[in-house]
């Protein structure tokens, strides 16, 4: 079944990495088990699928050290097959981990001349970026980190990440670019410690920047379940912090390498909840798919995976909706007390003086009688996993 640009949906604004459906399947015990993909050819399959738009890193689309001429060509290929096609690109990102000048990072490593190069080839990338309509340009600093605590003091490592950030975010605003840069954090793999390993660490580098105002997230799913978080969690406190720039969707089963599945073949109730979180949240950038077709597959089985992201994330809207919409559920969400938590603490304009006067909130209060009280979570939990599993 094609899906013409036009029938594509804005609601969807599903988009995915030309190194995701272009993976051939290297990983570090065996060979790829893939011909090479073209990019052109990738932005007319996912086009056909469906998706709204794709991403790339400038080494995906462009091969590490073609000079200018082949550099162009590359880039006039693809843009009349977005032309073509219709297809966006809304992010745009920068490969500063597959060459080995990189091996100990890029913005922070060790070597100052590896550090001026990482610069300098995200300056141009953003050039690209900006020359292609992206309005997002994502920082995975896959090879920032290390493996051994004395290599290198993190502080001074992470002085170096917020000087490069800040250079860029200067270089940005004084060309005019309507760029927003989106930080992704990761705990490991493929360094021993990646720096910036979660949302919290980012948001709190993020604090520090010169144009603060200019820098969010980009979490992925796999790589907060990688360090054992709740990813529903940290997208709402990305959320809550106006933070959430842009989202890699793909799937995780627990605590191991980084698996990159396809959405919702990890932790099923936990993306239902996201999608939950996100739609209501009116969360309205891009879907993104930052997955790995399984090594197991070939092209059809790639094009397969590509379908079943967007389909999976499509049937839990639906399911997220009726379960919002279920009676029961609002029934069950108030007895929990899901509404309650929304009515603030204290009284309007009642302060610390009107607190500790009322011998309710403290002196008469029966923590006994009030501690009988149950919540019925796990009722609330089994609507969900009635509308999941479509019972209801
Ligand atoms: C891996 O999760 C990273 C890289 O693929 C890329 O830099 C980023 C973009 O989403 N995700
Ligand atoms: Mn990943
Ligand atoms: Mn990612």
């Amino acid at each position: 079944m094609t899906t013409s640009a036009s029938s594509r949906s804005q609601k969807d604004k599903f988009t995915f990495g030309l190194w995701t459906v272009g993976w051939q399947a290297r990983d570090p015990f065996g060979d790829a088990t893939r011909a090479p993909l073209d990019p052109v050819e990738a932005v007319h399959k996912l086009s056909e699928l469906g998706a709204y738009g794709v991403t790339f890193h400038d080494d995906d689309l462009i091969p590490f050290g073609s000079d200018d001429k082949a550099r162009d060509a590359c880039i006039a290929r693809f843009q009349k097959a977005l032309a073509e096609t219709g297809m966006k690109v809304p992010m745009v990102t920068t490969n500063l981990f597959t060459h080995p000048v990189f091996k100990d990072g890029g913005f922070t490593s060790n070597d100052r001349s590896v550090r001026r190069y990482a610069l300098r080839k995200v300056m141009r990338n953003l050039d690209l970026a900006a020359q292609l309509g992206a309005h997002t340009y994502v920082f995975w600093g896959g090879r920032e980190g290390a493996e051994y605590d004395g290599s290198k003091c993190v502080q001074t490592a992470l002085d170096r990440f917020r000087e490069g950030m800040n250079l860029l975010t200067t270089y940005c605003k004084d060309k005019g670019y309507d760029l927003r840069f989106a930080i992704e954090p990761k705990p490991n793999e493929p360094r021993g410690d990646i720096l910036l390993p979660t949302i919290g660490h980012a948001l709190a580098f993020i604090d520090t920047l010169e144009h603060k105002e200019m820098v969010g997230l980009n979490p992925e799913v796999g790589h907060e379940q990688m360090a054992g978080l709740n990813f529903v969690h940290g997208i709402a406190q990305a959320l809550w912090h106006k933070k959430l720039f842009h989202i890699d969707l793909n799937g995780q089963r627990g605590i191991k390498y980084d698996q990159d599945l396809v959405f919702g073949h990890g932790d099923l109730l936990n993306a239902f909840f996201l999608v939950d979180l996100l739609e209501s949240a009116g969360y309205e950038g891009p879907r993104h798919f930052d997955y790995k077709p399984s090594r197991t597959e070939d092209y059809e089985g790639v094009w397969a995976s590509a379908a079943a992201n967007m389909r999976t994330y499509r049937l839990l809207r639906e399911r997220a909706e009726k379960f919002r919409q279920d009676p029961e559920v609002q029934a069950a969400r108030k007895a929990s007390g899901w509404d309650e938590l929304a009515q603030p603490t204290l009284g309007a304009g009642e302060d610390y003086k009107a607190l500790l006067a009322d011998k309710s909130a403290y002196e008469d209060f029966d923590a006994d009688r009030v501690a009988q009280r149950g919540f019925a979570f796990v009722r609330l939990n089994q609507l969900a996993v009635d509308h999941l599993l479509g019972s209801r």
